[in-house]
């Protein structure tokens, strides 16, 4: 078995936190960054070295590559794990990391740039048999009397998105033929200001389908094994609000097929690391939409229905080890459910940084909390206001609820707003409970409630 030395963890907030754990269980070294912003973060008084890489603002900090490369130099880390968010899917930064001599924990910088660009991440899945939305199959050409025969042939409604957006930015519907070429010239114009990228495909438009992810891990030598899926169907505006583990209600031939193809993905495309593919789920039938290749917010559903600390096998991964899990090894026991708690008021969702004066965790049996609150911990306004995971196991999903119920009831946040109140209500929906909403559910929801 080989080891990491030494991680630099180039992250804030609870994932700094969850990678932190992992390292100290392998016997990893830890090298926490923080911006000024940050020097009352709880895992840099648990962390071998801390580094302070600069102000505030994201871009000065957490999302500087010169500052996070010192930082690693510096303390002489061998490795450097980007966590979510911030620099995690920057193909240049990949790069950067691998040619300043640290191992990049993730896919190489090509696999992310392939996967960055979602035109040539749907050609790479269509090329290993991964079941895509039908549309232009590449890019949407500028001519208009080709692209008009791609939609008509594809079927109104449409959407059309940017190849460099992704997670919900850069698309637009279109209902009719009229309006097809005048949404797509405002798409390429939005995109080429966006992403720097004016490229846009299109798509046939689904209208009540769920978010299914296939998680992955992969070691990048020939082996790959999937971890089961995730339903994220409960978001607001892109904002994933709660999610679950496995998905309810999924057909089961479907699933089997779709995995497995996941798999295959992932040996044809030389990834390496922890990867999930999203899907949107419809009519029993699987359509891939995006690949995203970090560790996920909710990947700690998978790991309660799983039992495999997939922090800690993306570190085995990065020190060049063929992973230690075979397929046959991964059973998919029980449910998990995880409410992600923010810093916002439960109103209007906007954040709602400030003093948390009391903090009070739950507990019992089947219960984790990821999250790097405590009582007198300053929330800063700089940043995402995700602060905590209240994640739930149980025998099956009614038991995972239960424990869900109790958990929320249990949990203090003293001192600043929360998203609780928004959890504690959906835990006790019908439809939720039910299972197998839609992406729709929760704004419909939010939008009754205002009546
Ligand atoms: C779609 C779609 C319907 N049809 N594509 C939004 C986020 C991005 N990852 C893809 N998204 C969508 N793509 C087709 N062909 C509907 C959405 C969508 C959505 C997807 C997943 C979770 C929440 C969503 C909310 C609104 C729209």
């Amino acid at each position: 078995m080989q080891k990491l030395q030494k991680v630099l963890i180039a992250n804030r907030g609870e994932i700094a936190l969850r990678i932190l754990r992992a390292c100290k269980e392998l016997g990893i070294k830890t090298v926490a960054v923080y911006s000024t912003a940050d020097r009352e973060l709880m895992h840099l008084g648990l962390a071998d070295e801390t580094v302070c890489i600069g102000p505030a603002p994201g871009a000065k900090s957490y999302l500087s590559i010169p500052a996070i490369i010192s930082a690693a130099e510096v303390t002489g880390a061998t490795a450097i794990h980007p966590g979510y968010g911030f620099l995690a899917e920057n193909a240049d930064f990949a790069e950067q990391v691998e040619k300043s001599g640290f191992a990049f924990i993730g896919p190489t910088a090509d696999v992310i740039r392939l996967m960055g660009d979602k035109v040539s991440a749907k050609n790479a899945m269509i090329k290993s048999g991964v079941p895509v939305v039908p549309g232009s199959d590449g890019p949407l050409p500028e001519d208009e009397a080709t692209a008009l025969q791609i939609a008509r042939e594809v079927g109104y409604p449409v959407i059309i998105k940017a190849a460099g957006g992704g997670g919900g930015r850069g698309m637009r519907v279109v209902h009719k033929e009229e309006d097809l070429i005048k949404s797509a010239k405002l798409t390429r114009t939005e995109a080429g200001a966006a992403f720097g990228n004016p490229m846009v495909y299109l798509e046939k438009f689904l209208g009540n389908p769920r978010h299914v992810e296939v998680q992955v891990l992969s070691d990048g030598q020939g082996n790959a094994v999937h971890l089961g899926d995730r339903d994220c169907s409960l978001q607001r505006r892109h904002q994933k609000v709660l999610e679950e583990a496995p998905a309810p209600g999924i057909d089961e031939k479907a699933r089997t097929e779709v995995l497995k193809r996941c798999v295959d993905a992932c040996i044809e495309i030389g990834y390496r690391g922890a990867g999930t593919f999203e899907f949107l789920y419809e009519d029993g039938r699987f359509y891939f939409i995006e690949m995203n290749t970090r560790v996920q917010v909710e990947h700690p559903v998978t790991e309660m229905v799983t039992g495999i600390d997939i922090v800690k096998e993306m570190l085995s991964i990065a020190a060049g080890n063929k992973l230690s899990i075979k397929q046959s090894d991964v059973v998919i026991r029980g449910h998990a459910l995880e409410c992600r708690i923010n810093a916002e008021d439960p109103d209007n969702f906007m954040p709602c940084p400030g003093k948390v004066k009391h903090y009070h965790a739950p507990g019992g049996n089947g219960v984790r909390v990821d999250s790097h609150l405590y009582s007198g911990y300053a929330v800063p306004p700089n940043y995402d206001s995700l602060i905590g995971k209240l994640i739930t196991y149980g025998k099956d999903r009614d038991e995972a609820m239960a424990r869900m119920r109790n958990a929320l009831d249990e949990i203090v946040v003293d001192g600043i707003k929360t998203n609780i109140p928004l959890h504690r209500d959906l835990v006790v929906d019908k439809g939720f409970n039910k299972g197998g909403v839609n992406i729709h559910y929760l704004e419909k929801k939010l939008g009754m409630d205002k009546h």
